[in-house]
C-alpha cells in the first residue's frame, strides 16, 4: 500500500492500516524508559497445517537489559518443532503473566523468534510481555486466536440452491431519549449525534477482532470526507488500498469517535448485559440472483418491531439495536468471491478477524465492497466472516448486503430472550 501525500489525516489512517503486514510497539522497563522494540514480522501457514508466527524482539540502547519477555498464548495453542528453542509455556513466576516466555541472557541485544503451532490459527490481538530490571510493560500485538481458519461446516448448513438464510443475533437497546423499561436503562451511544457531526466515521475499531471474535474499540478515527474508490469506482476499506490496481484514494477529515463514548460503552454493543439491552435472534433471508450471488435488501430494515423492548416511543418501529452475524465460508481463489454492504447506521465487516469493511458513524446509507482476492487467504481454507451492524439514529435502518459467497448458518450462542 502506498500514500500519496502524508498529511495529518492519513498518518491517523496509516495507523489504521499499519497492521496490514506488520506491527512494531515500543515497551518500557522497570524506570519507565522506552527499552524495547517488538515487531510482529507475519504469519506463514504451512502445507503440512503447521503455522510460523515470528517476532522480532530489539533492545533500545537507551533502556535496562532485558530479562525476559513472552507471547500470550493459551492452552488451545501446541507447539510444534521449529519453535525458537529455549522458551517455557505455561504461568511466568515473576509476573503472573501465561503465555510463552523466553528468558535471554546478559548479552542479547536482540534476535528474531519463530513459534511454530500445530494448526493453521485466526489472526488476532494477543497480549506481549517484556521485564526489564524489577518492572514489566504490556503491549498488543498480532497473534495466533485459539479459532482456527479451516474449521468445518455446521452439519445443518443451508442448503444455498434456493436462497440462504443466515441466523443473526439482535440486541435491543433503548435510545438517550427514552425512559427505563423492563429494568433496562437507555445507553447513550443510541440516539447520540457525533461531536463532528452526521457522518461516515473510520477507524475507530482495532482491525483485530479480540479472542472472542468481538470487535474492540480504539477511538482513532476520523470522518471520512471521501471514500477510497476501485478502478469501477466502488467505495472500498483504505487497507486494502492498491496503486497498481488503479484505486484512487480518499480523504479523512477531523478525528472523531462518530458517538462512540469509550471503550467500555462500545463493549456493550454486541454482549448481552442486563439492565442494558436484550438479545434474540432474526433470521436474514437472501435471494438468489439470476448470476448466482445472494442479495438481502432491505430498507426499512426492522427485524425486531413489537419484540423484545418494544417499540421505540414516539416511533411507529423498534430504534436503536445492534444485529452480529457469524458466520464462515471457504474462500477459492480467483473466483471474485467479494462482498458489499450499503446502509446505516454503523457497519463493520471482518474476514478471517481482520477489518475489511468500516461504515461506521451515524449517517444515510453508504456502501463499501471488498474483494476477497485482496486478501492473501489460503485457497480452499475456511474462515469466519463476522459482521456487526447497528441502528444508531431515527429514522433510517437501511441493510443490503449482495455477496456471492456461500456462507455457513454457525450454531448461535445463547440469548437472553427468544420470540416468535
Ligand atoms: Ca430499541
Ligand atoms: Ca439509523
Amino acid at each position: 500500500m502506498r500514500l500519496p501525500t502524508l498529511t495529518a489525516s492519513l498518518l491517523s489512517l496509516m495507523g489504521i492500516c499499519g497492521a496490514a503486514s506488520a506491527q512494531s510497539i515500543i515497551l518500557k522497563d522497570a524506570s519507565g524508559v522506552d527499552a524495547y522494540e517488538l515487531s510482529f514480522d507475519g504469519v506463514a501457514y504451512n502445507d503440512d497445517g503447521t503455522s510460523t508466527w515470528t517476532y522480532t524482539f530489539l533492545e533500545l540502547s537507551t533502556g535496562k537489559d532485558l530479562s525476559h519477555w513472552a507471547v500470550g498464548l493459551q492452552p488451545c495453542h501446541r507447539l510444534a518443532d521449529g519453535t525458537t528453542p529455549g522458551y517455557d509455556f505455561g504461568p511466568d513466576g515473576s509476573t503472573g503473566f501465561w503465555g510463552l516466555k523466553w528468558d535471554v541472557e546478559e548479552e542479547f541485544d536482540g534476535d528474531t523468534f519463530e513459534i511454530v503451532l500445530d494448526r493453521h490459527h485466526l489472526m488476532g490481538d494477543v497480549e506481549v510481555i517484556a521485564k526489564g530490571g524489577s518492572g514489566f510493560d504490556t503491549g498488543v500485538l498480532p497473534g495466533p486466536l485459539c479459532d482456527e481458519i479451516d474449521g468445518e461446516p455446521d452439519d445443518d448448513q443451508s442448503d444455498n440452491d434456493g436462497g440462504m438464510t443466515l441466523k443473526a443475533v439482535a440486541r435491543d437497546f433503548l435510545g438517550t431519549m427514552e425512559t427505563p423499561r423492563d429494568s433496562t436503562v437507555p445507553h447513550p451511544d443510541f440516539g447520540a449525534v457525533p461531536d463532528a457531526g452526521f457522518g461516515h466515521y473510520m477507524g475507530n475499531l482495532s482491525r483485530h477482532l479480540d479472542t472472542f471474535l468481538k470487535p474492540i474499540f480504539n477511538g482513532n478515527g476520523a470522518k471520512v470526507l471521501s471514500q477510497w474508490t476501485d478502478a469501477d469506482g466502488q467505495p472500498i476499506h483504505p487497507c486494502v488500498f492498491d496503486d497498481d490496481a488503479g484505486d484512487t484514494p480518499g480523504v479523512l477529515g477531523v478525528l472523531d469517535t462518530g458517538g462512540i463514548g469509550s471503550w467500555g460503552s462500545f463493549h456493550q454493543w454486541f454482549r448481552d448485559v442486563p439492565g442494558l439491552n436484550m438479545s434474540g435472534e432474526v433470521d436474514l433471508v437472501f435471494e438468489t440472483q439470476p448470476d448466482g450471488s445472494f442479495l438481502f435488501s432491505n430498507a426499512q430494515f426492522f427485524p425486531i418491531d413489537d419484540a423484545l423492548l418494544g417499540n421505540t416511543e414516539g416511533r411507529d418501529h423498534n430504534h436503536y439495536f445492534t444485529v452480529e452475524l457469524q458466520t464462515r465460508f471457504v474462500y477459492q481463489a480467483g473466483a471474485g468471491q467479494y462482498f458489499r454492504f450499503t446502509g446505516d447506521d454503523d457497519v463493520w465487516l471482518f474476514v478471517n478477524g481482520w477489518l475489511v469493511i468500516d461504515l461506521g458513524g451515524v449517517h444515510s446509507p453508504i456502501e463499501q465492497r471488498v474483494e476477497l482476492d485482496r486478501l492473501s487467504l489460503v485457497d480452499g481454507e475456511s474462515y469466519p466472516l463476522c459482521l456487526f451492524f447497528a441502528e444508531r439514529f431515527a429514522p433510517g435502518s437501511q441493510f443490503e448486503v449482495e455477496t456471492n459467497i456461500d456462507l455457513w448458518n454457525p450454531p448461535l450462542p445463547t440469548l437472553s430472550a427468544q420470540y416468535d
